[in-house]
């Protein structure tokens, strides 16, 4: 049983919150969102979308009986639109009817008469304006302005990134269900329970334990569903407090797609000034994210686009300003890399664009600047039990740099109409919630009297393998086979306060409260053993392979006979144990700590063929070598390490997030937004496991492998920048993402490019 959930999966059987039987009574809801993306309200007419037959309620701002209010770092975020509308797809009314169908269609004859205001989509644009989410920050390691003087190189250039689509399998959507005395169960597809039931108690005004939060399974998150199920939770809550009633919502696709946030897209300008001898020197970047309407998560995301400012890197001398600037869009939040891949494709842009003016290969730039142990960051922390170095050069003789680039030129220098391109992508991404505070776990197990064993975390599964390492987790503290754990649903009422599935920490937080537990329970059941057994007290006592071992001898004394004994002796079977991250810190004053448990370092080699007649392109290779550390289940590992690899790659080349100057997202459907599909992934992911030692703050020494591998998607970006340049060595190339295959078009056939530029939209027929 390498994952847990296989067998439901394959079957079909797997529940997910559309799957949960409906309660008899149910009432269905539906959103009726804002048409325009700013603007004043003046009035709501619903009669006519109330007066439809099996139409129960339409619910607005003013029968919230709590806080209209759902931001959890800055209260910015009404539940529903009261006076002004910030984004086009705002929540402005909620639709209760007795089916879906009647829902859904009264919402379309729900009209508002909306005041327009400017609308603002760019973040430069928000930022001249003064548009700021929070005040700025900077980090500041040296002195970069003064180490400019010194360079013999100095290059400026500016970045933008895309934003993008979560796109998990699973739309958003809530369940909740009236209990006796008001209480409410809600059903929710989301990373963060105590999220949704702490948010959910606000806007409904009552304490947090009226509130019973219940997750089964996600299909997929990717931080979309970190902070932002908690409005269709709270929506429904809402509805099930007024009427008494079952109300359920999920969302149609493009429901979701129109009203969710989205990765943040930004924009970047860079300084890079490097040394004779390719050292970087100086490094100084100013980010503007898009954060759209509200703050939502944005200040931490920002926060950790900051850390991420040098990728992998030593550059002793680095400022970097980040502005979270407000605009017009629905509020963007996490998502996989939760703005560290941003950062990473400026420095990686600062160092392609210093390769093109020096001639020389990114990669002499990248290797001689790799983190070494001992190597300070920005932000005060060292690097310890750094493999930057290890990795890279793994990677470069385990998959034959040289032999590659050779392939790649020879290739070029005799095809004319198709063309390869390779680059590197070192990473080096830190584990730890940037906020202390969410770096902690809970856990509660319980054996019963015939030996198996129930667990609950506060982890959330979401198709990320988390409930299979924590099988692993249990069935190796207690000795036990994997077959006497059962996982249980993540539940408020079972592990209180817990942090979001989030930060790819969640098996490290979640994996250490249960060790603690699983070894507390260890530790009376052996004393139960000492009793029972007679065992001397110079003896020692273990549990193995469910047996009782006495002295590294096997005795009769079974696990079930075991729990059964210390049953009897009316011993406890049940353990809870909380985790705390222990040695993290941050002064945000200084912008200096420790605020990594560790780092996951990798590198990639990928390599593109460009079809320079139609500018599309094949992925030919992804060669890695990651590090794992000692990773506890390699089929997760690497299901996470492929997943992420081509999730990046479409980032960087496919998924094209596109708002008009209105606001209103044209992509706005899956024949308009493109994400990788089995023919656009990669022709061969070829994973390495370095052996690395792990760190003693990843559960069982298996480092954190959710987020870190997304980032080396960006150096599919720059293999296939190359690629371009190899057909059109001249060509203006923006270091703009995504590189989809109209804009190669466009870059490798720039004289074409011109004469398209002034021609009306939707005349240009290729
Ligand atoms: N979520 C969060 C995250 O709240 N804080 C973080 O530092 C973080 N990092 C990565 C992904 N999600
Ligand atoms: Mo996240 S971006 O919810 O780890």
């Amino acid at each position: 049983m390498s994952f847990v959930d296989a067998n439901t999966h394959v079957r079909g059987e797997s529940l997910y919150l559309d799957d949960l039987p409906v309660v008899t009574g149910t009432l269905y809801a539906c959103v009726y969102s804002s048409p325009v993306a700013h603007g004043r309200i003046r009035s709501l007419d619903y009669t006519e979308a109330l007066d439809t037959p099996g139409v129960v309620r339409v619910i607005t701002a003013a029968d919230i009986t709590g806080e209209n209010q759902i931001g959890g770092i800055v209260p910015d975020e009404p539940l529903l639109a009261a006076e002004t509308v910030d984004f086009w797809g705002m929540p402005i009314a909620l639709v209760i009817a007795e089916t879906d169908e009647i829902a859904r269609a009264a919402v379309h004859k729900i009209k508002a008469d909306i005041d327009p205001l400017p609308v603002i989509t760019d973040p430069r644009e928000a930022y001249a304006q003064g548009h700021l989410i929070v005040p700025s920050r900077t980090f500041r390691l040296g002195e970069a302005e003064v180490a400019f003087a010194d360079c013999d190189f100095v290059i400026d250039g500016r970045a933008d990134s895309g934003g993008q689509e979560h796109l998990y399998l699973e739309t958003h959507g809530a369940y909740a269900i009236p209990l006796e005395n008001g209480h409410i169960k809600l059903y929710s597809s989301t990373q963060g329970p105590t999220a949704v039931q702490r948010t959910v108690a606000r806007v409904l005004g009552v304490p947090m334990h009226q509130i019973e939060v219940d997750v089964t399974r996600l299909g997929g998150g990717f931080g979309g569903k970190e902070d932002q199920a908690n409005g269709w939770a709270a929506l429904v809550a809402l509805a099930t407090l007024l009427l008494r009633r079952p109300v359920k919502y999920i969302l149609h696709r493009m429901e979701d797609l129109r009203m969710s946030g989205k990765r943040h897209p930004y924009s970047s300008d860079f300084r890079i000034g490097l040394t004779k001898d390719l050292k970087i020197k100086a490094y100084q970047v100013t980010f503007y994210q898009n954060a759209g309407a509200s703050a939502d998560l944005s200040p931490a995301v920002m926060e950790r686009t900051l850390f991420h400012a040098n990728n992998t890197y030593f550059i002793p001398n680095l400022t970097a300003t980040a502005y979270s600037c407000r605009t017009n869009l629905p509020s963007n939040t996490a998502f996989r890399g939760f703005g560290g891949p941003q950062a990473m494709f400026v420095i990686e842009s600062a160092i392609a664009k210093a390769a093109e003016v020096l001639g020389v290969p990114a990669s002499d730039i990248q290797r001689v600047n790799l983190l070494q142990e001992g190597d300070e960051f920005h932000y005060g922390q060292r690097a310890e039990g750094c493999e930057a170095l290890h990795c890279w050069t793994d990677a470069v003789a385990r998959f034959n740099l040289a032999q590659l680039r050779q392939e790649a030129d020879e290739f070029n220098a005799c095809n004319s109409l198709y063309k390869k391109g390779l680059a590197i992508m070192p990473i080096c991404f830190g584990i730890s919630f940037t906020k202390k505070w969410m770096n902690q776990a809970g856990a509660l197990v319980h054996i019963y009297t015939d030996g198996s064993v129930g667990v609950s975390t506060g982890a959330v599964e979401m198709g990320q393998g988390v409930n299979m390492k924590m099988m692993q987790v249990a069935a190796q503290c207690l000795s036990v086979s994997l077959e006497r754990i059962k996982l249980e649903t993540t539940n408020t009422t079972r592990v209180a306060n817990t942090s979001p599935s989030a930060a790819s920490a969640t098996s490290d937080l979640n994996g250490k409260a249960l060790q603690l537990a699983c070894h507390a329970l260890t530790e009376r059941l052996v004393a139960v053993a000492r009793i029972r057994l007679g065992v001397r007290e110079e003896q020692s006592v273990r549990l193995q392979n469910e047996q009782v071992w006495v002295a590294d001898q096997p005795t009769e004394l079974t696990w079930s006979q075991l729990i059964w004994e210390a049953y009897q002796q009316r011993v406890s079977l049940t353990e809870q144990a909380h985790y705390a991250t222990p040695a993290i810190h941050f002064d945000l004053v200084t912008e200096k700590g420790h605020p990594f448990a560790y780092h996951v370092y990798g590198t990639a080699i990928i390599g593109v063929t460009l079809d320079c007649l139609r500018g599309t392109y094949v992925f030919d290779y992804v060669n890695v070598s990651h590090d794992f550390g000692k990773s506890m289940n390699t089929l997760v590992d690497r299901g996470q390490a492929e997943g992420a690899i081509v999730q990046g790659i479409g980032w960087m080349t496919l998924e094209d997030l596109q708002y008009n100057t209105a606001g209103k997202l044209l992509s706005n459907a899956l024949s308009t937004y493109k994400i990788p599909d089995i023919y656009a992934v990669p022709k061969e992911i070829d994973v390495h496991f370095l052996d690395t030692p792990g760190s003693d703050y990843a559960i069982m020494r298996s480092k954190a492998v959710g987020e870190p591998p997304l980032m080396y998607g960006i150096g599919a970006y720059f293999a296939l920048r190359n690629a371009i340049r190899a057909y059109a060595p001249n060509t203006e190339l923006p270091f703009s993402a995504p590189l989809t295959p109209e804009k190669v078009l466009l870059a490798l056939y720039p004289e074409f490019a011109r004469t398209l530029a002034p021609q009306p939209a939707g005349k240009t027929t290729a």
